[in-house]
């Protein structure tokens, strides 16, 4: 598009934050801002999903002239019945930070982050990323995005850097969180499909919960757990004794990075004991025999060995799985989270095969996502997979996309995206020399920052695009772009359970920040290829294509009418084609009829060798490090969670190092005192937590100080590339001794 009509376009989406509500109808072919009062009743309440994690809890927004005022958790939805957890309580207090990004920064000639306009940013945008990829090539300038912008977004942005920029790479920080639970459903059930649904936690009578910590991470389904009548046995599989551990009937305490062998003795007591379906084997799966072998030598003495847990523990387990009628089985970062991820997530899957819970109410092998929309970033976000969960390197799958799009099929890259770590050693080696970032926060969450944060300097052109300007990671940028959040935009997310659930507009983006989608199509004029998304003209239209472009996959969503029917029925959960119907709050799960989405229809027993941790500990470092959520109050890297002050109250200011009572003894360290926690790679400062949740030699730290991933050791599993946040070597010592 010629300069002329971009600005004035740029014009026109700027000045909608002069007065709400007035401007939208004129902004050429609608980019679907559609602003608050133009779907919502000036004073009415109206119901949306929640911005933080994958639960997908229900908030009701109370509007006054149009905008939100205040929320309170929504009654009649089927996630969470009236309830929500702090972050969702105060939802809406970090729209209104102080450090909110509002205009666009521009590095200039002296290396600060100065103010322009948007038509000198997206002049900037394109004239650097074009120069990068001229000198060095289309695949040079590569994206980083998230799981926590609506479906509508993450999918433009695929198709805008892969079919309109010429990008090849691009990932997400789903990497970071869902990759192994992606590489293991595949692997084993033909298709990235949880098979679940949250009422699950209600219908079981054993629920086992492997390196998951609900009560912080997941309330709301901690809290369907509590609602369950059947008195189920809870078991915990964590090194330590969490919160919901410590609520559990079970908590075995295994070694960190044990659990393949602790699963695997699980296998075999259960084989021996008779606890197999054969029925449901024989008619549905493969791989049976070979797995009974693999598991054979694991007795439970050399389980007790390798995972610290006694073989009473593991029989008691094993009678409560074989005993149960329900069993259900559900694992979050503890396993994801590992250099052998993919193989403990199938050996999950096995359990839960080999007993035959899976396909009927209170079962299942679940993996529980982490953010809002991890689940629409795995199967819309165009980055590890074309869109509908199909393969870049497949020539039908392209054809179908292209045709479905309208698009030439010579626009879709043939190969798939090299993944986030690979991405960041792109950098390192030079072959990635431009980096735009989107919706995650890389230079305080990505293992072993340091490294990144040396990368990052070396990019010849970084853009981060957020709600703040303040976060670590765009303060190393070239340029700013200010987005605007949730709650000031509209999409769907996916939830843990499947279920498509809508966001509204229910605030006004603060000064000239403007939705993803909006940058997004406005990227895409300035690039010179916004004719090819005329069609994704608006959320809802693209929620219309992807409708469109998942039809006759496991993810078919070409029934869903529109966001009305979505909006009506409490949610609607994947798949449902066209032509099938569901009802008001409905839960469904997968598998039901026994038929997975293998070609022979069968489900796949997987298994593998165990490996020993990338790094173990040392004399130098001899305490494990272990990290996660510290607190249901707090978020990732903070920077929305910080911004409410009520949130501030509930959560320590300072970060914390939890060491057992013995550990604090031994190295002569009191409660509250600071130390220095070290690894190979980098140190930060901590108080002593004295806790007997945590075992002697292992120490917990929260994710939420930056200075966490300075510690951690970069290693991933080689199936999902995810990486293993949650196993490093390190020392803790009082401040004196280190320093002298
Ligand atoms: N309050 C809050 N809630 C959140 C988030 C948040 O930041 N704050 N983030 C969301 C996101 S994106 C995610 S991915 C989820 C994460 O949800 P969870 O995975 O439940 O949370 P984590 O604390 O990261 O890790 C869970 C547990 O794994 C244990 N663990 C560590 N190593 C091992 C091991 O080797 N084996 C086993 N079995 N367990 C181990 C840890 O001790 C920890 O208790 O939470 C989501 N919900
Ligand atoms: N040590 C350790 N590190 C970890 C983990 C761990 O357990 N231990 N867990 C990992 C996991 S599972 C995850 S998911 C990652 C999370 O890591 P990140 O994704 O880096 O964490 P967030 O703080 O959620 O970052 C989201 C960013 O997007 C911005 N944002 C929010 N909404 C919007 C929006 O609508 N548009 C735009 N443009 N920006 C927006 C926020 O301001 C924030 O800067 O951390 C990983 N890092
Ligand atoms: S449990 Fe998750 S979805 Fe529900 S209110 Fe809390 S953060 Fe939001
Ligand atoms: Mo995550």
């Amino acid at each position: 598009m010629e300069a002329g009509r971009r600005r004035s376009l740029t014009d026109l989406l700027v000045a909608r934050h002069g007065r709400l509500g007035d401007d939208v109808a004129r902004l050429p072919g609608g980019f679907g801002l559609g602003q608050v009062p133009s779907r919502l009743a000036p004073d009415a309440v109206t119901s949306m999903v929640c911005g933080y994690c994958s639960v997908g809890c229900s908030l009701d927004v109370h509007l006054r002239d149009g905008e939100a005022v205040n929320l309170s958790p929504t009654v009649h939805y089927p996630v969470n019945q009236g309830r929500a957890c702090p972050k969702g309580w105060e939802a809406l207090a970090p729209l209104a930070a102080d450090d909110r990004a509002t205009q666009p920064l521009l590095r200039d000639e002296r290396g600060r982050l100065a103010p322009v306009g948007w038509d000198t940013a997206l002049e900037a945008f394109v004239s650097r990323f074009k120069a990068v990829q001229a000198q060095h090539g289309p695949a040079s300038v590569a994206f980083l995005s998230t799981g926590q912008i609506v479906t509508e977004e993450m999918a433009l942005l695929g198709a805008v850097a892969k079919f309109g920029m010429g990008m090849l790479h691009g990932d997400g920080n789903t990497r970071q969180c869902m990759a192994t639970a992606v590489v293991a459903y595949k692997q084993a059930f033909g298709f990235d499909a949880p098979p679940y649904t949250y009422a699950d936690l209600e219908e079981s009578d054993v629920i086992v919960f492997f390196g998951s910590n609900p009560c912080v991470a997941h309330p709301i389904l901690w809290e369907r757990v509590c609602r369950n009548p059947h008195r189920p046995e809870v078991v915990v599989v964590d090194p330590r004794a969490t919160e919901t551990a410590r609520a559990a009937t079970q908590h075995l305490a295994l070694a960190p990075k044990s659990d393949l062998v602790l699963l695997y003795g699980l296998a075999r007591l259960l084989i021996e004991r008779g606890a197999v379906d054969h029925a449901f084997v024989e008619a549905h799966t493969s791989g049976f025999d070979e797995f009974a072998a693999h598991v054979a030598p694991y007795t439970v003495d050399v389980v007790a060995d390798a995972t610290g847990v006694a073989a009473e523990e593991l029989e008691r387990l094993a009678a409560s799985i074989a005993g149960g009628k329900r069993v259900s089985l559900w694992w979050t970062m503890g396993v994801n989270q590992s250099h052998e991820g993919v193989l403990v997530a199938q050996a999950i899957i096995d359990v839960a095969l080999l007993t035959g819970n899976i396909g009927r109410p209170g079962t299942g092998a679940n993996s529980i996502t982490g953010q809002c929309n991890a689940m629409g970033s795995r199967l819309f976000s165009n980055t590890t997979n074309l869109f509908g969960g199909r393969s870049f390197t497949e020539a039908a799958d392209r054809q179908e996309v292209a045709d479905a799009l309208g698009i030439d099929v010579g626009r879709i890259p043939d190969q798939p995206s090299l993944a986030y770590d690979q991405i960041v050693e792109g950098i390192a080696t030079g072959d990635i020399r431009g980096l735009w970032v989107v919706a995650t926060n890389a230079a305080h969450s990505w293992i072993n920052h340091s490294e990144l944060h040396d990368l990052l300097g070396r990019l010849d052109f970084l853009v981060v695009q957020d709600m703040y300007g303040t976060t670590e990671t765009a303060q190393r940028a070239d340029l700013v772009l200010p987005a605007a959040g949730w709650g000031e935009k509209e999409g769907t997310f996916i939830n843990s359970e499947r279920r498509i659930g809508l966001v509204k507009r229910v605030a006004r983006a603060p000064g000239q920040a403007l939705d993803d989608f909006a940058i997004f199509k406005l990227v895409a004029e300035a690039w010179g290829c916004g004719d090819l998304f005329s069609a994704w003209s608006s959320p809802e239209a693209v929620f219309g294509l992807l409708g469109r472009l998942s039809a006759g996959r496991p993810c078919d969503v070409s029934g869903v009418d529109g966001y009305r029917m979505i909006d009506e029925l409490g949610g609607v959960q994947w798949p449902l084609p066209a032509g099938t119907t569901t009802t008001a709050g409905a839960e469904r799960r997968l598998f039901g009829d026994g038929r997975f989405f293998h070609l022979d229809g069968r489900a796949r027993f997987c298994f593998g060798e165990p490996r020993p941790v990338r790094e173990a500990t040392s004399r130098r470092y001899p305490l494990v490090l272990l990290t996660g959520r510290g607190t249901s109050s707090q978020w990732h890297t903070q920077t929305r969670t910080s911004k409410s002050a009520l949130l501030r109250t509930l959560y320590p200011a300072d970060p914390h190092v939890e060491m057992a009572p013995s550990e604090a003894e031994a190295l002569g360290l009191a409660p509250d005192e600071w130390v220095e926690v070290a690894s190979a790679r980098g140190t930060m400062r901590a108080r002593v937590l004295v806790t007997p949740t945590v075992r002697r030699g292992q120490v917990f730290v929260a994710m939420h100080h930056p200075d966490v991933n300075r510690l951690t050791f970069p290693s991933v599993d080689p199936q999902s590339r995810q990486p293993s946040y949650k196993h490093c070597a390190v020392a803790v010592r009082r401040l004196e001794t280190w320093e002298s």
